[in-house]
């Protein structure tokens, strides 16, 4: 089950320079302050990694760490989860030792904001059980597909923010697969919800996903010949909104290498290379396609060499392509009419085309990724998403990401106070519950059937011609008015002091208030592609778009689930794949703004603190019961300290420690005896213990006391 022990080898060292190492050891009530004073003493001695209990909280380092080398990660193979200062990887090593023994499946869930190191996190998890765990010549091939499918993912699905100069713009929970022997063997991946909106349109010192300028700065000059391209990004209208097309922190040449070595392992042909970089290539075409207006007001192409560089990588008829942009197919009587689109429509158009071939391109390589993992049964997932985000302008996107944090949220906050209720009653042990934050009351307001916000949208989508995003936004009020994390329009101003533009609205998240701009909630949620567009595309010679579009996608006269429904059911089922399992829980913490190494920016932080319950965490730890050790564990260890127990005890361990807690003089109000094991209420309690332990030690050995270890 869940580790619960405690920390009692690394509690003893040197706590007060480098702090504790697990917050329950913490001295000083579970003050906020003692909190932040042990997390910053920490960073400040670059130690980035402190337990609450089993949950590791991490703090972002900005910079490269020594502990990642492979030594690192063979002494923290196989060792009890708190005899080591506190990492990743004893959260690795003791999710896998807990698999093999158990048989049961496990997952690591990664959170934390935007730039807070969850993708880090998680790629640093796969290294190590790539490296440490045992392996054949034929699984090298899996291991080698496992890790490298981050780079091709991360050059598809990541891009420079604000925030990130790497933000995952996709979610990511990657099942590594173990045999019986505990050897990697394979893998999948699912993806949630890609950010396509960023394809056409970037912020102000945004850029568009890596593989476009990766592919111009790295890519041979024959290839970039081939598909018809410029090495300079400057010359494509999809890159260069955000005005930031080479950002110092990366170097697209050197991914690039990184990336076409990927694709050899994971068992891309060259012909799927041929027609995925083709695609790469349209998108970029498509955006430089201007539209001018005839003398009728209709759309008609300006320059015709774009169209005939799609028309070649897509395979697709160039007339029909050409017409397909510029003309929208409506039917009328069971007939069908070519409607010309005007200008505004026809960028629109355009815009959509860019973004489905994309969208789509992505999740079919994640499928072709999955092809080259084998699949097998016991697994450990890895959660990585996109973090909790608040930009100038807050969109559909941003929407979905922070409704997936609160998800996220909410299913930790049911595991831990589950697990720990449960552990309690199992061993018929008394407690009293913590109170805390349950943002379950925001993931309602977001996604309940007919009243959440998504329902909303979705019911003004059903309404063409009619709804707006303002009649969105009035809608919005009126049925979701009084809920307390919306904030009215009305009210705004005495509820939180800043007042909303009229096309805005704001909600109170768990990790804080966000104002989300209305204008394009409808057009995002739809989602919708020009019918006959979709015909051409259904056509295309390029094996990879023939495999996103199908044409039976054209009979479909049924309505296609709108973007935030397809997006909240894959998440409800993301946590029934989660709630199967055993958790493991890293919390990332961002400590600046600047991605500065070194700074430790007191107020952020506290805030991060306070929104992932952190010190809630703490408290339930400690009002329960701080450690808690299976009898025989605990025997085995302090047998020495009572002249009954020592050497042998012969009987049942729970009686053992009976005798041994007399003989070293617990007071009652200190410990409780559960079933199998003991818990202990104080950390003094369990430091006294251990003092005397390692004195016992000391005297018995009769060599020097021991130097005291390197703390972490
Ligand atoms: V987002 O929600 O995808 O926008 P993440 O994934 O939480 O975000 P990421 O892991 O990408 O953040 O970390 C951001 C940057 O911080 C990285 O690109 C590194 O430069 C830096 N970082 C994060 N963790 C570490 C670390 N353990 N060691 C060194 C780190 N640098
Ligand atoms: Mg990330």
């Amino acid at each position: 089950g869940q580790n619960g022990d405690a920390n009692m080898e690394g509690a003893l060292i040197a706590r007060d320079k480098v702090g504790v190492q697990d917050f329950v050891l913490l001295d000083s009530h579970t003050s906020e302050a003692a909190f932040l004073n042990n997390l910053r003493k920490r960073y400040q001695e670059n130690l980035i990694y402190t337990y609450i209990g089993s949950l590791l909280v991490s703090v972002n380092p900005y910079q490269e760490l020594d502990i990642y080398t492979v030594s690192q990660m063979k002494l923290y193979r196989g060792v009890n989860f708190f005899e080591l200062p506190p990492h990743l990887y004893a959260i690795a090593d003791n999710a896998y030792r807990v698999m093999c023994n158990e048989y049961n499946n496990h997952f690591i869930l990664i959170s934390g904001e935007s730039g807070a190191g969850k993708t880090e996190a998680s790629k640093k998890i796969l290294q190590y059980y790539a490296v440490t765990c045992p392996t054949t010549e034929q699984l090298q091939t899996v291991r080698d597909r496992l890790l490298l499918s981050n780079p091709v993912l991360e050059a598809f699905g990541n891009a420079k923010t604000l925030r990130n100069d790497n933000s995952s713009r996709f979610g990511k929970y990657m099942d590594i697969q173990f045999d019986f022997k505990g050897a990697p063997v394979g893998g999948h991946i699912l993806s949630y919800l890609i950010e396509k909106s960023r394809v056409v349109h970037q912020n102000h010192g945004e850029r568009n996903f890596h593989i476009f300028y990766q592919l111009l700065e790295g890519g041979d000059k024959d290839l970039l010949c081939w598909l018809g391209l410029e090495r300079n990004p400057q010359k494509y209208t999809y890159l260069i909104q955000g005005r930031c097309a080479k950002v110092f922190s990366i170097n697209d040449k050197n991914d690039w290498k990184i990336v076409r070595k990927a694709f050899s392992i994971i068992d891309f042909t060259e012909k799927d290379i041929e027609h995925l970089f083709g695609i790469v290539a349209s998108v970029l075409h498509l955006g430089n396609i201007q539209f001018e207006e005839d003398s009728n007001g209709h759309a008609i192409i300006r320059d015709g060499s774009q169209i005939k560089w799609i028309s070649k990588l897509l395979g697709a008829h160039l007339s029909i392509l050409q017409e397909a942009l510029t003309h929208r197919k409506i039917e009328a009587r069971s007939e069908e009419v070519l409607s010309p689109l005007n200008v505004d429509l026809a960028f629109y158009a355009r815009d959509a085309v860019a973004k489905a071939i994309y969208g789509r391109t992505f999740t079919w390589l994640v499928n072709k990724i999955n092809g080259s993992l084998a699949n097998k049964k016991t697994v450990i997932g890895l959660l990585d998403i996109y973090g909790f985000e608040v930009l100038d302008t807050n969109s559909f996107e941003q929407f979905c990401i922070n409704y997936c944090n609160e998800k996220l949220q909410q299913l930790l906050i049911e595991m831990t106070l589950k697990a720990e209720q449960e552990e309690y009653e199992l061993e018929g042990i008394e407690w009293e519950p913590i109170p805390y934050f349950n943002n379950k009351i925001i993931c309602d307001l977001v996604e309940q059937k007919h009243k959440g916000i998504i329902s909303i949208l979705d019911e003004e989508c059903l309404r063409p011609g009619e709804a707006t995003d303002l009649s969105f936004l009035e809608k919005l009020e009126e049925k979701v008015g009084d809920h307390a994390h919306f904030v009215t329009r009305k009210l705004a101003d005495q509820k939180t002091r800043k007042s909303i533009d009229w096309v805005d609205f704001r909600l109170l998240h768990y990790a804080g208030e966000v104002t989300y701009c209305a204008v394009g909630f409808l057009e995002k949620n739809n989602d919708l592609l020009y019918r006959n567009l979709k015909e051409v595309l259904c056509n295309s010679k390029n094996s990879i778009i023939r495999d996103c579009f199908l044409l039976s996608e054209l009979d479909n006269r049924r309505r296609p689930e709108t973007v935030a429904t397809q997006f909240k059911n894959s998440l409800t089922s993301l946590i029934e794949i989660l709630m199967s399992k055993e958790p493991s829980y890293i919390r990332c913490i961002k400590p600046n703004e600047n991605k500065e190494p070194g700074k430790f920016d007191d107020f952020l932080i506290r805030h991060q603190v306070k929104y992932l319950g952190l010190m809630e965490h703490l408290r339930v730890r400690r009002a329960g019961f701080a450690y808690r050790r299976k009898y025989e564990l605990f025997l085995q260890r302090y047998k020495s300290l009572c002249p009954a127990t020592w050497p042998h005890w012969h009987g049942p361990a729970a009686e053992g420690v009976e005798r041994l807690i007399k003989h070293i003089g617990y007071k009652p109000e200190e410990y409780k005896l559960g079933r199998t094991k003991i818990f202990i209420r104080f950390p003094k309690t369990l430091f006294a213990t251990e003092d005397a332990f390692e004195y016992r030690k000391h005297l018995l050995s009769k060599v020097p006391a021991p130097l005291k270890r390197k703390a972490g």
